[in-house]
Parts: C-alpha cells; structure tokens; sequence
C-alpha cells in the first residue's frame, strides 16, 4: 500500500534542489530542504507517542515550518488539524478537546493560557519558526519511512462553524485532497514554472488545499508571504505567474494607485474565491489590468467545486462550471427534486472531493450529506443556458467578511449571555473592504441600560476578533413575522447602508 496524499504531493519531489518557497527577503526554502524539515517533525511527532490516525491541532502563524507540519502529518498518517490564528483559547479548547487532538502546536505566549485548559501534550512553535517544537525536532533524522494509507483515510479536519452555533469538524480524506488538486492543476494549466503569489493563510481550504496543494502537485514554487499587504503584493507580483485571493485582496489591489497593468504585466493568471467577487471589481481589474479574473467556488466540505474556464470566457458575476469530476445540480429546498435549468434552487454537489461527515455528529452530516452522495451546500443558485453557474444567495445563515464565514448564532448565543440583554439579531450588512460585515441587533431587558463598547469589548473574550460585529445598535423589539421568526431581511434592510461612505 501506498501513500497518496504524500506520495502525490511531497515525495515526488525528493532530492529536488530547486526553490519551493521563495521569502520576501530574498531567501528560498528548497524543496529538499522542506521535506527534511518535515521528516524531522514526523519523527519528533512519533516519538511524543501519536500513532497514524491522531489528530494534530495547529493553531501557529504561517512560515515554512507551519506549512512543514502539514508534511510531517501526510507523511506518518496523522491528521492534519490546522486552526486560525485568531481564535481565543475558548474556542481552541472547544477544537482541540472535540477533535480529540493528541498533540497542539502553538505559539509560546498562547501556551501558558492553553495548558490551564487543555490536559493535552502542548509544544510550541513561534512565527520565526522557534519554539519547544522545532527544538525537539532539531536532531531528528532528515529521513521518516512513509507510512502507508489508503485513499479513504482521514488526511485533514477542518471545523467550519454551523447554524446552530456548534462548530464541526469537516473529516477530508486524501483522495478528496488529492483528486481535487489534480483537476485544478491541470484546468489551471499549472506546471513546475509556474510562481504562485501566495498571501493567503494556511489554515483554510483556501490557501492550503487550494494554493497549496496546486504548487505541490504540480512542482510549482510559491512566493511565501505572510499575509496580505498591498504593498508587498504590488513589489512581489512580477516576480510571480499566478495568484490566488479572495475578493478584498482585489479590491484592495485596485484601491492603490501603484497596481498597474504593468505591475500585473507578469501575471498569467488571477483567481478568485471564497466569497462573491462583484461584477464591478470584475470590470475594474480587466480595465486597469488586462487580466480577466478566474472566479471559482468552493467550501470547506468539498473543496473546489465549480470554476470559470482558462481558455473560454471568465464570465462576471458566475462561478463557471462544475469541475469535470463533480455532479452539481440545483435542487427545490422543500422536496429535494431537481430543478430546471434557470430556476433557482439550494446547490448540491457529488463528486471524489465530497468530505466523509462531521466528526462524530451523524446527525449533523445527514441532515446535509444525503445518502445518495449528494452534500446539501447551503448555497443558492441557478444555471445558466450557456451552463455557467450563478450563485444567488445563501439558504444558510452566514455572513463572509473578507473570506472569513462568521455564522451569526454563535455571536447570538454570546450577546444572548451579556448581563441586561434580552434577545439578539446578528446580520450581514455591505462592507466595501470586506463584502460583509456583522451588525448586532440588541433588545435591553426592561430597565436595563446598555453599554455596547462594555459588552462589544465582552464579547471578544470568548469570540475570535474578525466576528466582532463592527457595530451594535439598540432597538425596542426584533421584528417578527407572524410564526414568531425574527425578521433578518428587514433588519439588513433596515442598517444596509450604515457602512456606505
Ligand atoms: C482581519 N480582520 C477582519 C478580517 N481579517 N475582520 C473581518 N473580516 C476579516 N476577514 C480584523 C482583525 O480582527 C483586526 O481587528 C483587523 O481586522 C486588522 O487585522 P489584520 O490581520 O491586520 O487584517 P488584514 O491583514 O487586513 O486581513 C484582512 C484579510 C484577511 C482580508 C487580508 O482577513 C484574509 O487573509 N482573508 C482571507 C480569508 C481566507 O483565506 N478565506 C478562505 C476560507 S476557505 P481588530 O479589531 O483586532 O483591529 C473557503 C472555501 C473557498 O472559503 O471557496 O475558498
Ligand atoms: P467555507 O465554509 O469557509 O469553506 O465557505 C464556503 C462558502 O463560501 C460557500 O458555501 C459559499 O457560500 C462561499 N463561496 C465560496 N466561493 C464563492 C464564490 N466564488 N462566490 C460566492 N460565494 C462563494
């Protein structure tokens, strides 16, 4: 038996000598070099006692050694388990301890706070790549024996919040990373000259199962950047070939006078995801750029999805086609059946990039995963005649700011628990560096009085800080219609433009 996702992504590079990720500074780390580290890490992670199937929670700041872990674990069978960084130890306490983790990897000023929560094994490791980690793996061999798995192994969790508040762990296995990666390689036309601009986090589906494993599969090498700066982005784009990002890299792109045509001059590809890209932004790159943006969908659960065509038209305002390897139709919400083209419907998607469930909550996974293989997106949307799909709207109470899904209940149930609050609404509203943004809606008890700036500030103790609501207002009653369901479409009507300048 083989390795898949390793042999796939990591081991048919061994021995390479060439860049891998290229650093801003000028320094690169080869692909030789990289999985050396990763060996060393499989190895430390080994001796600290987790056998093939445990989970590792990582919650560290993007380096190559934070994207090494992801190596090690494909390598010795461990499930990958990586978290963002802006998680609050309340809420990394709830992962690690529903993932069952065997081991956490963290940054040394989290580790004290965490290890007064957690009876699990903590080792830390910092963003310059230091930590109790790397010293454990120092003087470990460059070499670890692969271990062998099968394709319908877990490789990854990744919890995505859910409606109900409760966060679940989407269960991927490495043919779904895997199959996913080969198709988009090859749609995208990628190959081993290709330099992908990458400024995305790797905690994501985004930019690790789509960013990454698209360079590792096809032998590309990436610009490593540690997050987004529009400034670094301009300076480092003509060293690049493609890049990936959701809509606010673009906007904000387009918000500086310094990214020009002949900046992007370079580029052969620009791809965008995650969250609507308005036809507007659309319109304004190809006008100052030249480059249409390839625009994809894509979810946690799945993947990539859909995507518009390399060489046939990127059309605005759609997410292109279903991926040669994916069955997605649209579905009536109430009876399930399929829907002509044209008409409106919840998006269901079928394919080898369709996730195995939520970690141990059946009851989650089949209220979404039908047993015929189909996944229930939450998603909205039509087909087209030409057969482009357009994502309308959301059957799921969720708001994406720059990226990030934010599900309102579990704001909801942290405002509901603020002394003097009665009842909460949370909404999306329009955001123009973040597409969306929450607005939480507050009812006072009776003769409560409210600080909002004490209870915002309450609030982000337990919550990451990109789910804040940006603004809390105050109102006599939530309006209701007459099942007693609050209203959210006349609440976004209502503060639509309390973000417009
Ligand atoms: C940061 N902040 C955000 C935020 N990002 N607030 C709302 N929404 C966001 N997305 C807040 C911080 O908490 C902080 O608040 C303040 O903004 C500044 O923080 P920062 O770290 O300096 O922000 P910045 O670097 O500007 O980050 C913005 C961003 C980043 C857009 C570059 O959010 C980003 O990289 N987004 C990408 C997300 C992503 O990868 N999504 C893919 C999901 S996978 P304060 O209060 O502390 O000042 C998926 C599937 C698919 O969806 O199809 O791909
Ligand atoms: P996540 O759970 O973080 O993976 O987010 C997945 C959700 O992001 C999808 O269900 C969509 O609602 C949304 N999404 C991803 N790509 C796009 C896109 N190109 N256009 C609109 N929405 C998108």
């Amino acid at each position: 038996m083989t390795n898949l996702l390793y042999d796939t992504f990591f081991g048919v590079h061994a021995g390479k000598e060439t860049p891998f990720l290229r650093m801003t500074d000028g320094s690169a780390v080869t692909h030789a070099g990289f999985l050396g580290m990763g060996s060393r890490f499989a190895n430390a992670i080994r001796e600290i006692g987790l056998v093939p199937g445990d989970r590792v929670a990582v919650q560290v700041a993007k380096s190559p050694e934070a994207l090494a872990v992801y190596a090690a674990c494909a390598q010795a069978g461990f499930v990958f388990l990586p978290l963002n960084t802006a998680y609050t130890a309340d809420e990394l306490t709830y992962f690690v301890e529903n993932s069952g983790a065997k081991l956490v990897l963290c940054d040394a000023a989290d580790q004290a706070e965490l290890s007064k929560r957690l009876q699990t094994r903590i080792e830390t490791l910092n963003k310059d790549g230091t930590g109790s980690f790397t010293e454990l793996a120092k003087d470990q061999p460059n070499a670890f024996a692969t271990v062998p798995r099968a394709p319908d192994d877990l490789a990854a969790f990744l919890y995505t919040s859910g409606t109900t508040g409760r966060s679940k762990g989407a269960m991927l296995t490495q043919n779904n990373l895997v199959s996913n990666s080969l198709t988009l390689t090859k749609l995208w036309h990628f190959t081993e000259t290709d330099v992908l601009l990458h400024a995305l986090p790797i905690f994501h589906t985004h930019g690790l199962f789509v960013a990454t494993n698209v360079v590792l599969s096809s032998g590309a090498s990436m610009i490593f950047m540690p997050g987004f700066d529009a400034e670094t982005v301009i300076d480092q784009l003509p060293h690049a070939t493609a890049m990936m990002g959701v809509p606010t890299f673009y906007t904000r792109l387009l918000d500086n006078p310094r990214f020009t045509k002949e900046t992007s001059a370079q580029i052969r590809l620009f791809i965008s995801g995650s969250a609507p890209l308005l036809e507007e932004t659309h319109k304004a790159f190809e006008e100052r750029t030249g480059h249409r943006i390839l625009e994809r969908y894509g979810m946690t659960e799945t993947n990539m999805n859909t995507s518009n065509p390399y060489d046939g038209e990127r059309r605005a305002g759609t997410v292109g086609f279903p991926l040669p390897d994916v069955e997605l139709k649209i579905t009536d919400a109430t009876t399930g059946a399929r829907l002509p083209d044209g008409e409106i419907g919840q998006i269901e998607v079928r394919g080898p990039n369709v996730f195995q469930g939520y970690w141990q909550m059946p009851e989650k996974t089949a209220e979404e995963l039908r047993e015929d293989g189909f996944f229930i997106t939450g998603d909205l949307g039509q087909i087209d005649a030409d057969g482009y799909v357009h994502i309308v709207g959301r059957n799921k109470d969720l708001i994406i700011s720059g990226g990030y899904n934010i599900y309102p209940k579990e704001i909801e149930l942290v405002l509901d628990d603020q002394p003097g609050v009665l009842e909460s609404a949370v909404i999306g509203v329009p955001h123009a560096d973040f597409g969306e943004t929450p607005v939480g809606v507050l009812v006072a008890e009776a003769g409560a009085t409210l600080d909002l700036d004490g209870i915002r500030e309450a609030v982000s103790q337990s919550l990451a800080r990109f789910k804040l609501p940006r603004k809390l207002v105050l109102v006599e009653a939530l309006p209701r219609n007459t099942m007693g369901k609050v209203q959210k479409n006349v609440l976004r009507d209502m503060y639509a433009d309390v973000f417009k300048t």
